[in-house]
């Protein structure tokens, strides 16, 4: 067995470049444009925020939403595509400034799980029973500002909420340990799979992990998802790279250590990442400096790099790699592996 490889991004994926210093860079490509480029690219399917799938949803009747939805289903389909998974955009709403299941608001935590209900709708729609949390502001700026043990009490019961609402979703939690809040939640694929292990029905919520999460957490994310494959908890994996502790760079895959790359490779394979249909995600951004015309080059990259490792850890002799393990000789281990990735 080795793992088995289909390929997806998210539109907000393909992006006009603006940040929080600067705007935007680059014309917008349209929803349809970007649906294009996924094959064109050698992608298989399409991640969804709710609101990328049913823009403007706030404003839509329960009945707009499903049609648009239906809508949505058909035009992917025309492209051969399908989508992995839907997950509530809970960051950008006036309503959940101050988190969403966490916010001290008891208004605002009802439209965080009212919205998370559409979002179970519109993938229901689109036929993916897989949400992801990317739980962004459940955390704080400055710890008197929530009591972390309600904190947790309350996302377990949203989750609760989200799984006995359809009996088919699997949530997947994504760790992620700061930004945009100083200090968030659920930081690491531990505490996403403790969280879990509250709720009502724990074998149905799983695991994203995104290698740039991991590294602001200090973690190798290699290590990460071998956590989470040891609980078969790792239900997709968000690929990209990061330079050390800063602001969420979302990097092309390997671009900033290869070693570290490499090794998130391996794992996946090594464990028949893919085997029961999960996808690898590429949560890569282009440089803000990329022009118009070039400006889906991270993901062709990202998938290149990603093949070209994947060649290098087949191709590598585990006979040679036991010895060195038995003979507890990892400097020659160490060289083996550098010399490979150096192509020598
Ligand atoms: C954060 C992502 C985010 C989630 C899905 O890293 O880009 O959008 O992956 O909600
Ligand atoms: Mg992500």
């Amino acid at each position: 067995m080795a793992g088995k490889f289909k390929f997806t991004f998210g539109p907000w994926n393909i992006h006009e470049g603006a940040d929080p210093f600067g705007p935007e860079v680059r014309k917008t490509i349209s929803f349809d444009r970007k649906l294009e480029y996924y094959k064109e690219l050698g992608y298989d399917a399409v991640q969804f925020h709710d609101d990328d799938a049913v823009p403007n949803l706030n404003n839509l009747r329960p009945s707009q939403i499903t049609e648009e939805a239906k809508l949505l289903k058909a035009k992917l389909a025309n492209q051969g595509l399908v989508s992995e998974f839907v997950a509530p955009r809970l960051w950008e709403d006036p309503m959940t400034i101050d988190g969403a299941y966490t916010a001290n608001s008891a208004k605002a935590r009802q439209y965080a799980i009212e919205r998370s209900k559409i979002a179970i709708d519109i993938a229901h729609e689109l036929d993916t029973n897989l949400i992801v949390l990317w739980l962004a502001r459940e955390g704080t700026y400055i710890r008197e500002a929530k009591d972390s043990k309600v904190a947790v009490d309350r996302l377990v019961e949203s989750i609760n909420t989200m799984l006995e609402y359809n009996p088919d979703i699997r949530v997947c939690i994504e760790p992620k340990p700061n930004e945009p809040m100083d200090v968030t939640y659920i930081p690491t694929a531990g505490h996403a799979i403790g969280l879990g292990a509250l709720t009502v029905d724990p074998s149905r919520v799983g695991v994203c992990i995104e290698s740039a999460h991991a590294i602001l957490a200090n973690l190798d994310p290699s290590d990460e998802m071998g956590y989470a494959l040891a609980h078969n908890k790792l239900w997709t994996v968000h690929l990209n790279d990061q330079n050390s502790l800063k602001f969420d760079q979302d990097k092309s895959f390997g671009s900033v250590d290869l070693r570290r790359a490499f090794s998130q490779v391996r794992i996946l394979d090594q464990h028949n990442y893919g085997q029961n249909g999960e996808y690898v995600g590429m949560d890569v951004k282009a440089m803000r400096t990329q022009k118009d015309d070039v400006a889906t080059k991270h993901l062709r990259n990202s998938k290149e790099v990603f093949f070209k490792l994947l060649e290098i850890s087949r191709s590598l002799d585990e006979s040679f790699i036991e010895k060195c393990k038995s003979e507890r000789d990892y400097e020659e281990l160490d060289l083996y592996i550098m010399k490979a990735l150096l192509g020598s």
